[in-house]
C-alpha cells in the first residue's frame, strides 16, 4: 500500500500537480518543507530587528511610515508561513522553541548590524531584491499552501524593493556626505545578499532532492547569477558601484561575472558566528517572554467565549 501511495505522489509530482495537506507525501519531502518553511518564516519576523532599528530615526514623518509598514509586512509573512508550516503537522510554538534555542535557522543576511539610515536603502534594494529573486520560482513550489503564501508575500516584496531603491537614490542624488553614506551601505550588503541563495550549487545538500521533489525551481548558483544580472544596471543607474573589482560583462555569455564570493564568512555567520547572531536571538527570546501575557490573555478569552456560546 505504502508504494501505491508513494507511486502516486511521484506521479503527481511529474504532473505538476499540487500537493495539498489532505495528500499522502513521504517523510522526507514533509521534512524538508518543514526546514525550509520555518527557516523561511524564523528570517522574516527576525529580519523584522535590523529594520526596527531605525523606526525611530528614520529622516521624515514619511519614511518612518513607509519604514513601519514594511516591517509589519515582514511580521505578516512570518505569519502566513508558521501557518503554512503548520499544515503539515507541526506546532508553532514548536517551530518557535527551535529557533529560540539554535536548532532551526534563519538567514545569515539578518545577522549584519544596520549602521545608518542608508542600511535600509541597501536591505529593501538588494535584500528584497534577492528575497524576491528566490520566492518567485517558489511560487510554483509543489506544496499548495506554501506556494500560495509565496504569492502575496512575492508582491509585497516587490513594494519593498521599490522602496529601499528610492531611499538610495535620494541619497545618491544629495549631498556628497549622503552619497558617501549610500554607497558605504552598498558596500556592507553586497556580498552578504550574495549568500543568501546558499552556498554554491556543488555545496548544497538539499538542492538535488528538493529540485526533484519540484520544491526548488532552480539551483543556487543560478538564481545568485541572475540576481547579479539583474543588478549591476540597478547599481549604474543609482550612480553607485558594487565593490566587486572582478565585475565584468561576459558578450559570450550574456552574464555578468563577478568575483569569488567569501564563503568560510557564510559558514560561520550560519554557524552563529556572524557579528549579530547572539544579539538577536536573544532579542527574539526576549520578545517572545514579554509577549506571553497577550497569548495568555488570547487564549483566556477564547475558552470564556467559547464557554458562553455553549451555555
Ligand atoms: N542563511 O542545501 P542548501 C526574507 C543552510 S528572505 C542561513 O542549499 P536549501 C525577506 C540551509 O538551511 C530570507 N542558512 O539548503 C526579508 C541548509 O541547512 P540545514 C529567507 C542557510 O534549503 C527581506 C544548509 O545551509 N528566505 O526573509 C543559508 O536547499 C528583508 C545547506 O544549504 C528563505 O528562506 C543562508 N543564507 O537552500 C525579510 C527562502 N543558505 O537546513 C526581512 C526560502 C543555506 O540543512 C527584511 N528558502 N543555508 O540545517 C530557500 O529558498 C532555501 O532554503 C535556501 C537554501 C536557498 C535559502
Amino acid at each position: 500500500a505504502e508504494a501505491e501511495l508513494e507511486r502516486r505522489f511521484e506521479a503527481m509530482i511529474a504532473d505538476e500537480v499540487r500537493i495539498e495537506p489532505r495528500d499522502w507525501m513521504p517523510e522526507g519531502y514533509r521534512r524538508t518543507l518543514v526546514r525550509q518553511i520555518a527557516q523561511h518564516a524564523h528570517s522574516e519576523i527576525i529580519g523584522m530587528q535590523p529594520e526596527g532599528n531605525w523606526i525611530t530615526r528614520a529622516p521624515s514623518l514619511r519614511r518612518k511610515a513607509i519604514l513601519i509598514a514594511k516591517v509589519q509586512d515582514e511580521a505578516g509573512h512570518g505569519l502566513y508561513l508558521y501557518s503554512a508550516a503548520e499544515t503539515l503537522g507541526i506546532d508553532r510554538e514548536d517551530l518557535l522553541d527551535l529557533l529560540h534555542t539554535g536548532r532551526q535557522k534563519y538567514s545569515s543576511i539578518f545577522n549584519y548590524p544596520t549602521l545608518t539610515w542608508a542600511d535600509m536603502g541597501a536591505i529593501g534594494w538588494l535584500v528584497d531584491g534577492a528575497a524576491i529573486m528566490n520566492q518567485v520560482p517558489l511560487c510554483r513550489c509543489s506544496y499548495g499552501p506554501y506556494g500560495r503564501a509565496m504569492v502575496r508575500i512575492c508582491k509585497e516584496e516587490s513594494f519593498h524593493q521599490r522602496q529601499g531603491f528610492e531611499i538610495l537614490h535620494t541619497l545618491s542624488h544629495g549631498t556628497p556626505a549622503q552619497k558617501a553614506m549610500a554607497q558605504d551601505a552598498v558596500n556592507r550588503f553586497w556580498w552578504p545578499s550574495l549568500m543568501m541563495f546558499g552556498p554554491p550549487d556543488a555545496a548544497s545538500t538539499h538542492s538535488a532532492q528538493s529540485a526533484a521533489w519540484g520544491i526548488k525551481r532552480f539551483g543556487n548558483d543560478e538564481l545568485r547569477q541572475r540576481f547579479v544580472d539583474m543588478t549591476v544596471p540597478q547599481a549604474q543607474a543609482l550612480g553607485l558601484t558594487l565593490p566587486d573589482p572582478d565585475l565584468r560583462w561576459d558578450e559570450r555569455s550574456g552574464h555578468w561575472r563577478f568575483g569569488a564570493v567569501d564563503w568560510d564568512e557564510l559558514d560561520r555567520v550560519i554557524r552563529g558566528d556572524g557579528p549579530c547572531n547572539a544579539q538577536r536571538v536573544e532579542r527574539r527570546r526576549t520578545a517572545h517572554e514579554d509577549g506571553a501575557w497577550v497569548r495568555d490573555s488570547a487564549e483566556a478569552y477564547a475558552a470564556k467565549h467559547a464557554d458562553t456560546t455553549r451555555a
